[in-house]
């Protein structure tokens, strides 16, 4: 199975999961689910470790795991319901991908660190994948976490941020005036290797496998309810649950759909990133602002 299908079954899977559950924060999933997938299927090694900071996206970690073979058909059927090890927020279980209960935002990051100097500390060579969401960077937690990741270098950190625009009553930019380009400049300031990539594009998730010598920042530049028309940067579905008939279009449409993956996230006019931004590399700015605005 290539990874477009890979894309596409995933989708499908997390639909009937969620609408068979009554269970909302689709579009927060849908926006998180190919890198999550991607990151699983094709980038992590057997020592390494994933940390959902957004775990309201535990949806989209499930059906990763699913996909890779660590999570059964049986389990994930009892995804959200009484006695499940599966709750709606990423919670440590008897899983050992699922290492620290999260869904309190602002967390991931720090733990992430830790993990991260740890294995530094003991000579572990496992990477630490940390996924989080654009709405996050309101904690100011994350901020400690930065200055700390900055300052020991954390090379075998790669930290993703799923920028789908949108929170849970707002765009981030209306609540916070903080969008992908504010976070952009935020995190150039740093000593990080940040890169602008679409969230939802099989090539450009191929650069995560990259090496860095310092620590790698990827923002994602995703679209919430993604796959889903009539989800697509919509805010109400951040919480809202499938009703039985909206359930019944999403899979025709995913069903009828050729192939998952059309390229594009949003389309972020990233005309800011100019060489000011970016050092000198104005080459690598052209790509990137032609790439999202493609
Ligand atoms: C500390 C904390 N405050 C509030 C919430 C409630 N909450 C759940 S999701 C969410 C906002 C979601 O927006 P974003 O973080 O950007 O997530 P995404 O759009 O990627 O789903 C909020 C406020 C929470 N989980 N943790």
């Amino acid at each position: 199975m290539n990874f477009r299908e890979m894309q596409k079954k995933a989708v499908l899977r997390l639909l009937a999961m969620h609408f068979e559950s009554g269970v909302g924060h689709i579009g927060g999933n849908l926006s998180a689910l190919d890198a999550t997938l991607y990151l699983h299927s094709q980038v992590m090694q057997k020592n390494d470790q994933f940390i959902l900071s957004k775990g309201h996206a535990a949806g989209a970690l499930y059906i990763a795991l699913w996909m890779v073979g660590k999570i059964s058909d049986e389990q994930l059927k009892t995804f959200h319901k009484d006695g499940t090890k599966l709750s709606g927020h990423s919670a440590p279980s008897w899983i050992p991908e699922i290492p620290f209960a999260t869904g309190s935002l602002g967390h991931g990051l720090g733990l992430s660190c830790g993990m991260a100097l740890g294995n530094r500390l003991q000579k572990k060579d496992g990477r630490i994948f940390c996924l989080m969401s654009d709405g996050e960077w309101q904690e100011g937690s994350n901020f400690e976490a930065l200055i700390f990741l900055n300052h020991q270098r954390l090379s075998n950190l790669t930290l993703l941020i799923d920028c789908n625009g949108l929170q849970g009553f707002g765009s981030t930019k209306d609540v916070a005036s903080m969008d992908i380009q504010k976070l952009f400049s935020l995190l150039k300031n740093f000593d990080l290797d940040v890169e602008v990539i679409d969230g939802h594009s099989e090539k450009d998730l191929q650069k995560i496998s990259k090496n860095s010598d310092r620590p790698q920042v990827f923002l994602l530049n995703t679209k919430k309810g993604r796959g889903v028309s009539f989800m697509e940067d919509k805010m109400e579905w951040h919480y809202l649950p499938l009703t039985e008939e909206l359930y019944a279009r999403a899979k025709a449409e995913v069903e009828k759909s050729r192939c998952h993956s059309r390229e594009g996230g949003n389309p972020v006019s990233l005309n800011i990133l100019d060489s000011r931004l970016l050092g000198n590399d104005s080459k690598k700015s052209g790509s990137i602002s032609k790439k999202l605005n493609s």
